[in-house]
């Protein structure tokens, strides 16, 4: 009787260890990618340093996700299409605050332009492989 008891006391920590373990290599598995708006999106002239979003392409893999976070002092949105064709529908964050974050999950291989619709010249691509 004892025994049984102690045994079950000792299985219970490594149930634990165990369970850590696997959650911090799924976090690998899946790490999640981030694209910075900076303060300088709000001007123009990001567009021509390509700094309008960090970096303004990314490559994943099939279920992995983007986390866009606004580091800036103003409001944006992060809308797949293009301001000329419009969105296309695929994702779209509405308004992100500043300091906010917008994630996606990407199930799909592709190529994804995106831009923001408030400043149209803010452009950027994620490529899911
Ligand atoms: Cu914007």
């Amino acid at each position: 009787m004892n025994k049984k008891i102690k045994s079950s006391w000792v299985k219970v920590p490594a149930l634990v260890l165990a369970t850590f373990v696997v959650i911090i290599a799924s976090q690998d598995a899946f790490a999640e990618t981030e694209v910075i708006i900076p303060n300088e999106a709000s001007d123009p002239s990001c567009a021509e340093s390509g700094s309008c979003f960090l970096p303004g392409e990314v490559t994943i893999s099939v279920g992995e996700s983007v986390t866009w976070h606004n580091d800036s002092f103003a409001i944006h949105t992060v809308t797949s299409g293009s301001f000329e064709d419009g969105p296309d529908g695929v994702f779209d964050s509405s308004i992100v605050m500043a300091g906010d974050t917008f994630t996606h999950t990407f199930t799909e291989t592709g190529q994804y332009e995106y831009f923001c619709s408030i400043h149209p010249w803010m452009t950027g691509t994620v490529i899911v492989v």
